[in-house]
């Protein structure tokens, strides 16, 4: 892994700054994942073991994450008072915590621990590291830098964040560091089992939402596409957490190159998803629909409907894939 890291401060930094504070509030993504979550808990956990007082908001919550070490502590509201600092994580623009959130944090010192490529340095401190799989490593590298001693409730916590990014090691961002830390983690007692339950759950709300979606997948120009509506999730009581990881089944679509979800949340707009293997950077195009993320993973909000939508992203993907297909045969070839 690269360890360039954008922003203006070193993990030992972070950690030093964290020590100062008497009260800090830990933030992360609405509609979160196991990333957000167990990079929260695992910084939240640590940090009250030196006696801090310690506020882990985040404004949805994530069902699944009840398996983890500590998720009765996420709060869903803000604390009634203002922190010594702020602390957002796996967030590429402080928007990403919501409004309430954004609005709260301005109001003191920020800290932003992120990995996005998109990252944005929106805090007072900034220590983002674009080559990480997870925000789960960089929260390791500060626990690390600063000696701290790891229990086996933080290194659940970081396990599940790094299985999460890296869909259980299997992306190409996975490296020798991200297992040697894995490995440690482990070593310090990481409960593979609760993250096996949280990264593997299911409901029967979910099961009724998965066979409308799968219903509606096609591929085109080896690019998988389907949607889901707002009536899809009333009629099954779904919620948004229970279609997070649909997009990962297009992908493993055999002869797919990239796959994209369209999930409507309010009437006529749409969070729309995108993968992709590594020669597409569905990334960029992302930020050209105002969106962001990663070179392979990414998204972005937009109003119209799914016959509209789909073929502008679809355009988008081919005009790149056409741009980058001399290189990707050298590079075969080579
Ligand atoms: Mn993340």
């Amino acid at each position: 892994m690269d360890s360039r890291i954008f922003g203006d401060i070193s993990f030992k930094d972070a950690g030093n700054i964290l020590l100062s504070a008497e009260s800090i509030v830990i933030a992360s993504h609405e509609g979160p994942e196991a990333d957000a979550i167990g990079s929260s808990l695992a910084l939240g956990l640590m940090l009250e073991s030196f006696g801090k007082n310690v506020w882990i908001y985040n404004k949805d919550g994530l069902e699944s994450a009840k398996y983890l070490p500590g998720y009765e502590k996420i709060k869903r509201t803000l604390p009634n008072f203002i922190p010594d600092i702020f602390c957002v994580v796996d967030c590429a623009t402080l928007g990403r915590i919501g409004e309430e959130g954004a609005k709260f944090a301005v109001r003191t010192t920020i800290m932003n621990i992120d990995h996005h490529s998109s990252s944005q340095p929106f805090g007072t401190y900034n220590l983002i590291v674009p080559d990480a799989p997870a925000c789960g490593i960089v929260i390791y590298k500060i626990i690390e830098s600063m000696g701290w001693e790891m229990n086996k409730d933080i290194a659940t916590n970081l396990y599940a964040a790094i299985a999460k990014d890296t869909m259980c090691f299997l992306l190409h961002t996975v490296d020798k560091e991200t297992l040697t830390i894995a490995s440690k983690l482990v070593e310090q007692g990481a409960e593979t089992f609760r993250v096996m339950k949280t990264l593997k759950y299911s409901t029967e709300r979910k099961f009724k939402l998965l066979s409308t979606f799968l219903s509606r997948v096609k591929t085109i120009d080896g690019i998988a596409v389907s949607y889901l509506l707002k009536e899809d999730y009333e009629k099954s009581s779904a919620t948004k957490d229970d279609s997070e990881d649909f997009i990962d089944m297009l992908r493993s679509l055999d002869g797919v190159k990239g796959a994209i979800f369209l999930r409507e949340d309010e009437k006529n707009l749409y969070k729309v998803s995108m993968r992709s293997d590594p020669q597409i950077d569905v990334g960029s195009i992302a930020l050209k629909f105002g969106g962001g993320g990663h070179k392979n993973a990414a998204g972005f909000n937009i109003e119209g409907t799914p016959e509209e939508i789909i073929p502008k992203v679809l355009d988008e993907i081919l005009k790149q894939q056409k741009a980058t297909e001399p290189l990707t045969k050298t590079e075969e070839m080579g």
